[in-house]
């Protein structure tokens, strides 16, 4: 099984990214918590990397709080820094518009010296689902920007005013024009950053999961499934029944993945 998934659109986007990057003066890049590193993509981090940027680990109410906040740390310098955050919560996002006005000092008072107040703009990026459009409508207070749990909902770059004379523009997700490192596509599929549908073979990926899980959260999947983590031990422990003694793996492996996004196995963060 090989996970690579960049059709058209994303292509487009990175494009567009790429043209209007000239006007740009903070790049907001958008990290799913629960997989902070896999979340960084090379050729976004290659387009942004003449911008101050704002890594803004998302997601941190379904993720690993400490060690979300021990990778961010390497993410502050002397242009970049990162908030750690919940876009869901509702003025969460003030902070960002702090860190916005700060990364962009330099531009600020060169106008405020010449006596105009100039207008600052950001853009979000990152993977799809990593919360985008989520934090742009948190930052402008109501929803302007399309959300939904699943890669692909936004479709344009669109631009929004969110007061203190900051413009900020929200992109569809992107993810990596070649995905070689094959455990980095995994974790982006399990946080729902790559749809279900470009993988065939759940029951593959929930035993990575379980892997995973298991190697870097010992005994945390024993505490929800049991003490028999092999997927007929998971159906029959949750009923899945197909018929007097077949188990029903695919739906196992659903449920393994599934829990895994609502967060019911616990706080995890993959990297
Ligand atoms: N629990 C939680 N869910 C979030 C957070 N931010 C976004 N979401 C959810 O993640 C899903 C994807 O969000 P969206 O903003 O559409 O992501 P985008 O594809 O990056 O624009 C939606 O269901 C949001 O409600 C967060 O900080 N915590
Ligand atoms: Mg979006």
């Amino acid at each position: 099984m090989k996970i690579n998934w960049f059709p058209g659109h994303m292509k487009k986007t990175m494009a567009e990214i790429r043209s209007k990057l000239a006007n740009i003066d903070v790049v907001i890049y958008l990290l799913d918590a629960r997989a902070p590193i896999s979340s960084i993509n090379p050729s976004l981090s290659k387009l942004s990397q003449d911008k101050p940027v704002l890594y803004v680990f998302n997601k941190v109410d379904l993720a690993d709080e400490a060690r979300v906040r021990e990778l961010a740390k390497n993410y502050k310098g002397a242009k970049c820094d990162y908030v750690v955050m919940n876009s869901i919560l509702s003025g969460a996002s003030k902070v960002i518009k702090q860190k916005i006005l700060s990364l962009a000092k330099e531009k600020i008072d060169r106008f405020a010296k010449k006596g105009i107040k100039t207008v600052i703009r950001a853009i979000v990026i990152g993977v799809p689902n990593s919360g985008k459009s989520t934090l742009v409508n948190n930052l402008c207070g109501k929803a302007k920007a399309v959300t939904g749990n699943k890669a692909g909902v936004t479709k344009m770059t669109q631009w929004v005013s969110i007061g203190d004379n900051i413009e900020i523009c929200d992109t569809p997700g992107t993810l990596y024009p070649n995905l070689e490192d094959q455990e980095v596509a995994k974790k982006l599929l399990f946080v729902g950053s790559i749809k279900d549908e470009v993988v065939a073979d759940n029951i593959e990926l929930a035993l990575e999961l379980i892997d995973m899980i298991e190697q870097k959260y010992p005994g945390l999947l024993k505490t929800r499934f049991g003490d028999d983590l092999s997927l007929e031990g998971i159906a029959k422990k949750r009923g899945f029944v197909i018929s007097k003694g077949e188990y029903d793996l695919d739906r196992a492996a659903n449920a393994v993945i599934d829990d895994f996004r609502k967060c019911r196995i616990g706080k995890i963060t993959l990297d």
